[in-house]
């Protein structure tokens, strides 16, 4: 019964719910991408959001090692739009930034585009517009390793979601700042709230019946304030937990799972519940294997999972919001077994995400030993009273460039000045993690960085691609209020 209100409810689109991947590139012709509008049903309301589509209604692409990166993008949307292939490296040009790289695609323009692909993994496509990443204009980008048959491969792929327009939320954000600033204001002369911290009001936009204190999140990081957004839905695979995806998996198979988050505002915990599991890769780069059952994905990062289904039954697979109990995921089950009504609340709050965590990974690919040829420290900063970001206290018109050279060893210091964990993402490169506040460690390659509210991290990359590149926060409200800067090559 539901698949058939789902089918009516979206019609042609429907194949575009499942995350199966799309076949593979030909060698000569270009895969189809169209950028387009979608309907989807959430909370038994059909909501109108965006995506990156093939003709036959799967989502985003897939490539083989040693693949070219050969796409033909049309604009079916209304309004112009650019794609961003985050975690590739391709050439500037072909790094879907508007005006860094290209002019905006107009509505039913085209745009080929054509690239060595470097690197294998997980990775994905989004808007890198305005705030369009918000309508889910997003989709899962894999290049896959030599194909092993004793792998199923499940991608999951995580959104938030809001009935409200995304410049609605902005604004709104914009606004609540103003009376935080007032209600911290009011604290420092000795009201203080519950929590042992300045009143910060935003269970007021959760419809969920969630205690507001959930939400609130307070973190390890002397009262880290980890989320800015109430949304009304956490979406895996474009479904929710009252209607999930269910695959069909083996007794005792192998089951490589990539976690892709795509939200715009919302780390999560995944949590594999019964299942043993190995932390083969971040961000599309190899790790050595870290076993666990729980682990922390940032906005934008990925994770690539190698489980093995421990028996016969139902396995749900949860993402749970970082400091709430919000949840949402898919369900693995062995064939014929029954797949069990979920609740969307988890048992428990999940943790902040942990830097402890992100110290023990080891890239398995590291960088090659050398010294830095040029360190910077860049500060992440914030002014909540108008709900500002910056990099080293740039405004949200005055963006940052920061000069490389062509062959350098770069380190780069990321200190977070602000109460909020940022989400780091840097384009066109992939770095190696290696060090936090005066810790050294040779930690996983990645594109996307967390670092933790009031802590400094450090990153090293080779400058080997040259070009204008933005460096940014992923959270997309945090980078829409300026925090992103440029690295240029000199
Ligand atoms: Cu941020």
């Amino acid at each position: 019964m539901r698949a058939s209100r789902r089918t009516v409810l979206a019609g042609a689109s429907a194949a575009a719910l499942v995350a199966v991947l799309p076949r593979t590139a030909a060698a000569t012709a270009p895969i189809p991408i169209a950028a387009e509008r979608r309907v989807i049903e959430v909370r038994g309301r059909a909501a109108i959001v965006s995506g990156l589509l093939q003709p036959d209604g799967s989502a985003g692409a897939r490539f083989r090692a040693g693949d070219r990166f050969r796409v033909a993008l049309t604009n079916k949307l209304p309004e112009p739009t650019l794609i961003h292939w985050h975690g590739l490296r391709p050439p500037l040009e072909q790094d879907g930034v508007p005006g860094l790289s290209q002019p905006l695609l107009q509505p039913c323009g085209v745009y080929e585009y054509d690239f060595a692909l470097r690197d294998t993994g997980t990775y994905w496509m989004h808007a890198h517009h305005g705030l369009q990443e918000q309508t889910l204009l997003a989709a899962p980008l894999i290049i896959a390793e030599s194909e092993r048959t004793d792998e199923q491969e499940v991608v999951l792929m995580l959104h938030d979601f809001s009935f409200r327009a995304p410049d609605e939320i902005l604004a709104s954000l914009k606004s609540r700042a103003v009376e935080m600033t007032k209600a911290m204001a009011a604290a420092a002369q000795g009201g203080h709230s519950a929590h042992g911290q300045p009143a910060q009001g935003h269970g007021a936009q959760s419809g969920h019946g969630q205690s507001a204190g959930a939400s609130h999140g307070h973190g390890a990081h002397g009262g880290a304030h980890l989320n800015d957004v109430e949304f009304d839905a956490y979406l895996a695979n474009d479904r929710t937990l009252a209607d999930p995806q269910a695959v069909q998996v083996e007794r005792g198979g192998r089951v490589r799972l990539r976690v892709i988050n795509a939200a715009s505002s919302t780390n999560f915990m995944v949590d594999l519940g019964a299942i043993d599991a190995e932390l083969i890769a971040v961000d599309g780069r190899p790790l050595h294997p870290v076993p666990g059952r729980r682990f922390g994905i940032s906005m934008s990062q990925r994770l690539d999972l190698r489980l093995r289904i421990p028996g016969t039954g139902a396995f749900p697979v949860l993402a749970v919001r970082e400091g709430d109990r919000q949840a949402t995921g898919l369900v693995l089950h062995t064939p014929g077994a029954a797949v069990p009504r979920l609740s969307e609340t988890a048992a428990e709050v999940a943790p902040p995400l942990s830097f402890a965590e992100e110290e023990r990974l080891r890239a398995l690919e590291p960088l090659a030993a050398r010294p830095a040829d040029r360190r910077m420290t860049i500060a992440l900063t914030g002014d909540m009273t108008v709900y500002g970001w910056g990099l080293d206290d740039s405004g949200p018109n005055g963006m940052r460039e920061y000069e490389v050279k062509a062959g350098e060893r770069v380190e780069i210091t990321l200190e977070n000045r602000t109460n909020m964990s940022h989400p780091m993402h840097l384009h066109g490169h992939r770095f190696q993690v290696v060090g936090a506040d005066g810790r050294r460690f040779p930690g996983a390659m990645r594109d996307t960085v967390l670092v933790p509210a009031r802590s400094a991290v450090a990153i090293a990359l080779d400058a080997d691609n040259p070009g204008s590149w933005m460096l940014h926060c992923h959270n997309l409200y945090h980078m829409a209020a300026g925090m992103m800067a440029m690295l240029r090559y000199v």
